[in-house]
Protein backbone atom coordinates (compact mmCIF):
# COMPACT_ATOMS: atom_id res chain seq x y z
CA UNK A 1 0.00 0.00 0.00
CA UNK A 2 1.44 3.40 -0.85
CA UNK A 3 1.20 6.45 0.95
CA UNK A 4 1.46 9.76 0.06
CA UNK A 5 3.46 12.39 1.92
CA UNK A 6 2.09 15.36 2.82
CA UNK A 7 4.25 18.63 1.57
CA UNK A 8 4.86 19.38 5.17
CA UNK A 9 6.45 16.08 5.91
CA UNK A 10 8.52 15.93 2.69
CA UNK A 11 10.17 19.28 3.80
CA UNK A 12 10.52 17.88 7.24
CA UNK A 13 12.40 15.00 6.19
CA UNK A 14 14.65 16.69 3.65
CA UNK A 15 15.65 19.10 6.26
CA UNK A 16 16.26 16.34 8.99
CA UNK A 17 18.90 14.43 5.85
CA UNK A 18 20.31 17.77 5.35
CA UNK A 19 20.32 18.34 9.17
CA UNK A 20 22.16 14.74 9.53
CA UNK A 21 24.85 15.64 6.44
CA UNK A 22 25.69 18.73 8.43
CA UNK A 23 26.24 17.64 11.44
CA UNK A 24 28.66 14.60 10.04
CA UNK A 25 30.55 16.89 7.89
CA UNK A 26 30.93 19.32 10.80
CA UNK A 27 31.69 16.06 13.04
CA UNK A 28 34.61 14.91 10.54
CA UNK A 29 35.71 18.84 10.30
CA UNK A 30 36.18 18.39 14.62
CA UNK A 31 37.92 15.76 14.14
CA UNK A 32 40.37 16.54 11.66
CA UNK A 33 40.71 19.55 13.29
CA UNK A 34 41.63 17.88 16.50
CA UNK A 35 43.85 15.25 14.76
CA UNK A 36 46.98 17.62 15.37
CA UNK A 37 46.24 17.20 19.30
CA UNK A 38 46.88 13.23 19.36
CA UNK A 39 49.62 12.47 19.66
CA UNK A 40 51.92 12.02 16.36
CA UNK A 41 54.85 10.01 14.97
CA UNK A 42 57.10 10.93 12.46
CA UNK A 43 57.95 6.82 10.37
CA UNK A 44 59.22 7.29 7.10
CA UNK A 45 56.23 8.23 4.08
CA UNK A 46 56.86 6.20 1.17
CA UNK A 47 57.98 9.42 -1.40
CA UNK A 48 54.92 7.79 -4.16
CA UNK A 49 57.77 7.71 -6.88
CA UNK A 50 56.41 7.54 -10.16
CA UNK A 51 56.51 4.07 -12.28
CA UNK A 52 59.48 3.72 -14.34
CA UNK A 53 59.54 2.28 -17.71
CA UNK A 54 62.39 0.01 -19.23
CA UNK A 55 63.70 -1.28 -16.29
CA UNK A 56 62.01 -4.80 -16.89
CA UNK A 57 61.40 -6.87 -19.25
CA UNK A 58 57.56 -9.16 -18.94
CA UNK A 59 57.19 -12.43 -20.61
CA UNK A 60 54.15 -14.11 -19.99
CA UNK A 61 54.84 -17.91 -18.80
CA UNK A 62 51.32 -19.07 -18.07
CA UNK A 63 47.59 -17.70 -18.48
CA UNK A 64 44.12 -18.60 -17.76
CA UNK A 65 44.76 -19.05 -14.04
CA UNK A 66 41.64 -17.72 -12.15
CA UNK A 67 42.34 -15.13 -9.16
CA UNK A 68 46.01 -16.80 -8.93
CA UNK A 69 46.92 -16.26 -5.19
CA UNK A 70 49.92 -18.64 -4.04
CA UNK A 71 53.20 -19.28 -5.77
CA UNK A 72 55.69 -22.19 -5.11
CA UNK A 73 58.80 -23.57 -7.30
CA UNK A 74 59.35 -27.02 -7.26
CA UNK A 75 62.33 -28.45 -7.34
CA UNK A 76 62.35 -29.82 -10.60
CA UNK A 77 61.49 -26.12 -11.87
CA UNK A 78 57.43 -26.42 -11.99
CA UNK A 79 55.35 -24.63 -9.85
CA UNK A 80 52.18 -25.23 -8.01
CA UNK A 81 49.83 -22.52 -8.13
CA UNK A 82 46.64 -21.72 -6.12
CA UNK A 83 43.63 -20.01 -7.34
CA UNK A 84 41.62 -18.55 -4.96
CA UNK A 85 38.02 -20.56 -5.86
CA UNK A 86 39.76 -23.30 -4.79
CA UNK A 87 41.73 -25.06 -7.15
CA UNK A 88 45.60 -25.93 -6.75
CA UNK A 89 47.21 -26.46 -9.90
CA UNK A 90 51.43 -27.64 -11.28
CA UNK A 91 52.50 -25.32 -13.98
CA UNK A 92 54.95 -27.11 -16.20
CA UNK A 93 58.22 -24.94 -17.06
CA UNK A 94 56.70 -24.04 -20.42
CA UNK A 95 53.47 -23.00 -19.20
CA UNK A 96 51.22 -25.79 -19.40
CA UNK A 97 48.62 -26.14 -16.67
CA UNK A 98 47.28 -29.17 -15.09
CA UNK A 99 44.02 -30.53 -13.90
CA UNK A 100 43.46 -29.22 -10.55
CA UNK A 101 45.10 -31.51 -7.84
CA UNK A 102 42.88 -33.76 -5.86
CA UNK A 103 42.68 -33.79 -2.38
CA UNK A 104 42.71 -30.21 -1.31
CA UNK A 105 40.40 -28.81 1.53
CA UNK A 106 37.40 -27.35 0.90
CA UNK A 107 37.15 -23.73 1.14
CA UNK A 108 34.91 -20.76 1.42
CA UNK A 109 35.53 -18.56 -2.05
CA UNK A 110 33.55 -15.42 -1.04
CA UNK A 111 34.79 -12.50 -1.22
CA UNK A 112 38.95 -11.97 -0.68
CA UNK A 113 38.46 -15.85 0.90
CA UNK A 114 39.39 -18.96 -0.79
CA UNK A 115 42.84 -20.69 -1.18
CA UNK A 116 45.72 -18.06 -0.18
CA UNK A 117 49.31 -19.11 0.10
CA UNK A 118 51.21 -22.41 -0.94
CA UNK A 119 54.89 -23.43 0.94
CA UNK A 120 56.70 -26.47 0.52
CA UNK A 121 57.89 -28.11 3.57
CA UNK A 122 61.49 -27.10 4.04
CA UNK A 123 62.14 -30.98 3.97
CA UNK A 124 59.91 -31.31 0.78
CA UNK A 125 62.80 -33.40 -1.24
CA UNK A 126 62.11 -36.14 1.48
CA UNK A 127 58.96 -35.74 2.79
CA UNK A 128 56.58 -34.17 -0.03
CA UNK A 129 54.60 -31.90 2.21
CA UNK A 130 52.80 -28.97 0.60
CA UNK A 131 51.19 -26.38 2.95
CA UNK A 132 48.70 -24.64 1.26
CA UNK A 133 46.54 -21.33 4.06
CA UNK A 134 42.90 -21.35 3.09
CA UNK A 135 39.26 -19.47 3.97
CA UNK A 136 37.37 -22.15 6.02
CA UNK A 137 33.92 -22.01 7.01
CA UNK A 138 32.38 -24.01 10.00
CA UNK A 139 30.75 -23.19 12.94
CA UNK A 140 30.09 -19.30 13.94
CA UNK A 141 31.32 -18.01 9.95
CA UNK A 142 34.72 -18.34 8.46
CA UNK A 143 38.17 -17.90 9.32
CA UNK A 144 41.99 -19.10 8.20
CA UNK A 145 43.20 -22.44 8.14
CA UNK A 146 46.12 -23.91 7.48
CA UNK A 147 46.10 -27.57 5.42
CA UNK A 148 48.69 -30.06 4.38
CA UNK A 149 49.34 -32.73 2.52
CA UNK A 150 51.64 -35.10 0.81
CA UNK A 151 52.29 -34.35 -3.16
CA UNK A 152 51.66 -37.39 -5.27
CA UNK A 153 50.81 -38.32 -8.62
CA UNK A 154 47.47 -37.05 -9.09
CA UNK A 155 47.41 -34.74 -6.38
CA UNK A 156 47.67 -34.37 -1.85
CA UNK A 157 47.02 -37.41 -0.25
CA UNK A 158 47.01 -37.69 3.66
CA UNK A 159 45.58 -33.92 3.35
CA UNK A 160 44.63 -32.51 6.76
CA UNK A 161 44.32 -29.41 8.54
CA UNK A 162 46.73 -28.75 10.88
CA UNK A 163 46.05 -25.28 12.03
CA UNK A 164 42.79 -22.73 12.63
CA UNK A 165 42.32 -19.30 13.35
CA UNK A 166 39.89 -18.64 16.41
CA UNK A 167 37.00 -17.66 16.26
CA UNK A 168 35.33 -18.18 13.13
CA UNK A 169 33.23 -15.36 12.66
CA UNK A 170 30.83 -13.76 9.73
CA UNK A 171 32.23 -12.02 6.65
CA UNK A 172 34.50 -12.34 3.81
CA UNK A 173 36.92 -9.98 3.26
CA UNK A 174 40.71 -9.41 5.22
CA UNK A 175 42.15 -13.21 5.77
CA UNK A 176 46.14 -12.51 5.74
CA UNK A 177 47.74 -15.09 4.38
CA UNK A 178 51.26 -16.02 4.12
CA UNK A 179 52.99 -18.96 5.32
CA UNK A 180 56.62 -18.79 6.18
CA UNK A 181 59.10 -21.66 7.04
CA UNK A 182 62.02 -20.35 9.83
CA UNK A 183 65.23 -21.54 9.66
CA UNK A 184 64.16 -23.31 13.07
CA UNK A 185 61.55 -25.68 11.28
CA UNK A 186 58.51 -23.35 12.43
CA UNK A 187 55.85 -21.76 10.45
CA UNK A 188 54.88 -18.55 10.51
CA UNK A 189 51.37 -17.69 9.12
CA UNK A 190 50.24 -13.99 8.69
CA UNK A 191 46.27 -13.27 9.13
CA UNK A 192 43.53 -10.49 9.08
CA UNK A 193 41.25 -9.12 11.39
CA UNK A 194 38.54 -10.67 9.59
CA UNK A 195 37.36 -6.73 8.56
CA UNK A 196 34.80 -6.23 10.76
CA UNK A 197 36.48 -7.54 13.97
CA UNK A 198 39.31 -5.38 14.10
CA UNK A 199 39.47 -4.28 18.10
CA UNK A 200 39.99 -8.40 18.24
CA UNK A 201 43.57 -7.51 16.63
CA UNK A 202 44.00 -6.36 20.29
CA UNK A 203 42.50 -9.29 21.91
CA UNK A 204 45.39 -11.88 22.74
CA UNK A 205 41.95 -14.47 23.34
CA UNK A 206 41.40 -14.79 19.86
CA UNK A 207 44.09 -14.80 16.63
CA UNK A 208 42.28 -12.27 14.69
CA UNK A 209 44.96 -9.48 13.71
CA UNK A 210 47.84 -11.89 14.65
CA UNK A 211 50.60 -13.26 13.06
CA UNK A 212 51.40 -17.02 14.60
CA UNK A 213 54.26 -19.21 14.95
CA UNK A 214 53.20 -23.13 14.81
CA UNK A 215 55.24 -26.46 14.31
CA UNK A 216 54.75 -28.07 11.26
CA UNK A 217 52.30 -30.36 12.62
CA UNK A 218 50.12 -27.36 13.72
CA UNK A 219 51.21 -27.77 17.22
CA UNK A 220 52.53 -24.99 19.44
CA UNK A 221 56.23 -24.57 19.96
CA UNK A 222 57.35 -23.83 23.69
CA UNK A 223 59.43 -20.77 23.19
CA UNK A 224 56.46 -18.97 21.45
CA UNK A 225 56.16 -15.42 23.33
CA UNK A 226 52.55 -15.73 25.12
CA UNK A 227 52.98 -19.57 25.95
CA UNK A 228 52.38 -19.25 29.90
CA UNK A 229 50.08 -16.09 29.52
CA UNK A 230 46.66 -17.16 30.98
CA UNK A 231 44.21 -16.05 28.35
CA UNK A 232 46.12 -15.55 25.70
CA UNK A 233 46.34 -17.98 22.70
CA UNK A 234 50.08 -19.68 22.65
CA UNK A 235 50.34 -20.01 18.99
CA UNK A 236 50.46 -16.13 18.61
CA UNK A 237 53.51 -14.19 17.82
CA UNK A 238 52.61 -10.88 17.44
CA UNK A 239 49.71 -8.73 17.67
CA UNK A 240 47.82 -5.83 16.11
CA UNK A 241 47.90 -6.10 12.74
CA UNK A 242 45.32 -5.46 9.82
CA UNK A 243 45.61 -7.86 7.28
CA UNK A 244 48.78 -9.06 6.27
CA UNK A 245 49.17 -10.51 2.55
CA UNK A 246 53.38 -10.15 2.18
CA UNK A 247 55.89 -12.21 4.58
CA UNK A 248 59.48 -13.17 3.95
CA UNK A 249 62.24 -13.55 6.16
CA UNK A 250 65.92 -11.53 6.00
CA UNK A 251 68.03 -13.67 4.07
CA UNK A 252 71.13 -12.74 6.77
CA UNK A 253 68.75 -12.17 10.13
CA UNK A 254 66.22 -14.56 9.49
CA UNK A 255 64.36 -12.61 10.56
CA UNK A 256 60.15 -11.84 9.39
CA UNK A 257 59.61 -8.79 7.18
CA UNK A 258 55.66 -8.43 6.52
CA UNK A 259 54.02 -5.91 4.74
CA UNK A 260 50.50 -5.11 5.54
CA UNK A 261 47.07 -3.50 4.18
CA UNK A 262 46.10 -0.62 5.79
CA UNK A 263 43.06 1.72 5.97
CA UNK A 264 43.46 4.89 3.64
CA UNK A 265 46.81 5.76 3.93
CA UNK A 266 48.06 3.46 6.08
CA UNK A 267 50.46 0.40 4.04
CA UNK A 268 53.22 -0.40 6.55
CA UNK A 269 56.04 -2.22 6.08
CA UNK A 270 57.00 -3.92 9.33
CA UNK A 271 59.99 -6.93 11.04
CA UNK A 272 57.15 -8.42 13.76
CA UNK A 273 59.15 -9.44 16.51
CA UNK A 274 57.75 -12.06 19.14
CA UNK A 275 54.77 -10.71 21.44
CA UNK A 276 54.90 -7.29 20.40
CA UNK A 277 51.72 -5.36 19.04
CA UNK A 278 51.91 -3.40 16.20
CA UNK A 279 48.87 -0.87 16.90
CA UNK A 280 46.01 -1.97 15.22
CA UNK A 281 43.02 -0.38 15.27
CA UNK A 282 44.41 1.99 18.30
CA UNK A 283 47.40 3.65 16.68
CA UNK A 284 47.52 3.78 12.59
CA UNK A 285 49.05 6.35 9.31
CA UNK A 286 46.31 6.92 7.41
CA UNK A 287 42.09 7.32 7.88
CA UNK A 288 39.25 5.62 7.54
CA UNK A 289 37.88 5.01 3.98
CA UNK A 290 34.88 7.86 5.98
CA UNK A 291 38.25 10.38 6.16
CA UNK A 292 37.45 9.65 10.35
CA UNK A 293 40.82 9.35 12.22
CA UNK A 294 41.67 6.11 13.26
CA UNK A 295 41.89 5.19 17.04
CA UNK A 296 44.11 7.43 18.78
CA UNK A 297 46.90 8.98 16.50
CA UNK A 298 50.01 7.24 14.91
CA UNK A 299 51.83 6.60 18.03
CA UNK A 300 51.33 5.27 21.64
CA UNK A 301 53.66 3.84 24.60
CA UNK A 302 53.64 0.14 24.20
CA UNK A 303 53.06 -0.31 20.43
CA UNK A 304 55.67 -0.49 17.60
CA UNK A 305 55.77 1.97 14.57
CA UNK A 306 56.03 0.87 11.07
CA UNK A 307 59.43 0.89 9.47
CA UNK A 308 58.04 2.54 6.31
CA UNK A 309 54.46 3.74 5.58
CA UNK A 310 52.75 4.31 2.09
CA UNK A 311 50.31 7.24 2.14
CA UNK A 312 48.60 6.89 -0.70
CA UNK A 313 48.56 3.69 -0.28
CA UNK A 314 50.00 0.15 -2.60
CA UNK A 315 47.48 -2.26 -1.12
CA UNK A 316 50.65 -4.49 -1.20
CA UNK A 317 50.64 -8.44 -1.64
CA UNK A 318 52.96 -10.94 -2.00
CA UNK A 319 56.88 -9.80 -1.29
CA UNK A 320 60.45 -11.60 -1.12
CA UNK A 321 63.87 -10.45 -0.37
CA UNK A 322 66.05 -10.77 -3.72
CA UNK A 323 68.88 -13.20 -3.46
CA UNK A 324 69.81 -14.01 -6.89
CA UNK A 325 72.85 -11.89 -9.48
CA UNK A 326 70.26 -11.40 -12.48
CA UNK A 327 69.24 -8.19 -11.10
CA UNK A 328 72.39 -6.85 -10.80
CA UNK A 329 72.83 -4.52 -7.34
CA UNK A 330 69.69 -5.72 -5.81
CA UNK A 331 71.15 -8.06 -3.58
CA UNK A 332 69.17 -7.87 -0.27
CA UNK A 333 66.35 -5.73 -1.93
CA UNK A 334 62.24 -6.01 -1.00
CA UNK A 335 60.17 -6.44 -4.09
CA UNK A 336 56.91 -6.23 -3.36
CA UNK A 337 53.53 -6.87 -5.32
CA UNK A 338 51.10 -3.80 -5.21
CA UNK A 339 47.16 -4.40 -6.13
CA UNK A 340 46.12 -0.88 -6.22
CA UNK A 341 47.47 0.91 -8.62
CA UNK A 342 49.37 -2.11 -9.45
CA UNK A 343 53.16 -2.01 -9.45
CA UNK A 344 56.09 -4.24 -8.42
CA UNK A 345 57.82 -1.95 -5.56
CA UNK A 346 61.20 -2.41 -5.10
CA UNK A 347 62.58 -0.88 -1.26
CA UNK A 348 66.14 -0.42 -1.32
CA UNK A 349 67.35 -1.66 2.30
CA UNK A 350 70.22 -0.07 4.39
CA UNK A 351 70.64 -0.66 8.64
CA UNK A 352 67.39 -2.28 8.45
CA UNK A 353 65.25 0.82 7.38
CA UNK A 354 64.65 1.94 3.58
CA UNK A 355 66.97 3.65 1.52
CA UNK A 356 65.30 3.86 -1.54
CA UNK A 357 62.00 2.50 -3.29
CA UNK A 358 61.13 2.12 -6.93
CA UNK A 359 58.63 1.53 -9.07
CA UNK A 360 58.42 -1.12 -12.03
CA UNK A 361 55.21 -2.25 -14.36
CA UNK A 362 52.76 0.47 -13.70
CA UNK A 363 51.85 0.62 -17.88
CA UNK A 364 50.37 -3.02 -17.05
CA UNK A 365 47.54 -1.83 -15.31
CA UNK A 366 47.93 -5.00 -13.65
CA UNK A 367 47.14 -5.65 -9.73
CA UNK A 368 49.91 -7.88 -8.50
CA UNK A 369 49.15 -10.71 -6.14
CA UNK A 370 52.06 -12.41 -5.21
CA UNK A 371 56.05 -12.01 -6.43
CA UNK A 372 58.83 -14.84 -5.71
CA UNK A 373 62.30 -15.41 -7.23
CA UNK A 374 62.47 -18.06 -9.75
CA UNK A 375 65.48 -20.74 -9.47
CA UNK A 376 67.69 -18.46 -12.56
CA UNK A 377 67.08 -15.06 -10.19
CA UNK A 378 64.41 -13.76 -12.31
CA UNK A 379 60.94 -12.53 -10.72
CA UNK A 380 57.83 -14.55 -11.29
CA UNK A 381 54.74 -12.35 -10.41
CA UNK A 382 50.94 -13.70 -10.16
CA UNK A 383 48.66 -11.21 -11.22
CA UNK A 384 44.99 -11.03 -9.92
CA UNK A 385 42.53 -11.90 -12.51
CA UNK A 386 39.75 -13.27 -13.38
CA UNK A 387 42.40 -14.43 -16.54
CA UNK A 388 45.14 -14.03 -14.38
CA UNK A 389 48.90 -14.45 -15.20
CA UNK A 390 52.19 -15.54 -13.81
CA UNK A 391 54.23 -13.10 -15.43
CA UNK A 392 58.73 -13.76 -15.74
CA UNK A 393 60.53 -10.53 -15.08
CA UNK A 394 64.08 -9.75 -15.95
CA UNK A 395 66.55 -7.08 -16.76
CA UNK A 396 65.22 -4.92 -19.81
CA UNK A 397 67.46 -5.82 -22.28
CA UNK A 398 68.56 -2.41 -23.58
CA UNK A 399 69.87 -1.14 -19.95
CA1 LIG B 1 50.87 -0.76 12.75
Amino acid sequence: MSQKKSPVLFITGCLTKLGLKLTYLVLVACLIACAPLMVEAQAPRSPTPESLKGVLGVETVAKGLEHPWGLAFLPDGRMLVTERPGRLRVVERDGRISEPLAGVPRVYASGQGGFLDVALSPAFDKDRLVYLSFAESGEGGAGTAVARGRLAERGLENTRVIWRQQPKVSGSNHWGSRIVFRADGTLFVTLGDRFSYSEKAQDLSTTLGKIVRINPDGSTPRDNPFGGRAGARPETWSYGHRNVQAAALHPETGQLWTVEHGARGGDELNHPQAGKNYGWPVISYGRHYSLLPIGEGTAKEGMEQPVYYWDPVIAPSGMVFYTGDLFAGWKGNLLIGSLTPGLLVRLVMKDGKVAQEERYLGELGERIRDVRQAPDGSLYLLTDARNGRILRTTPAANR
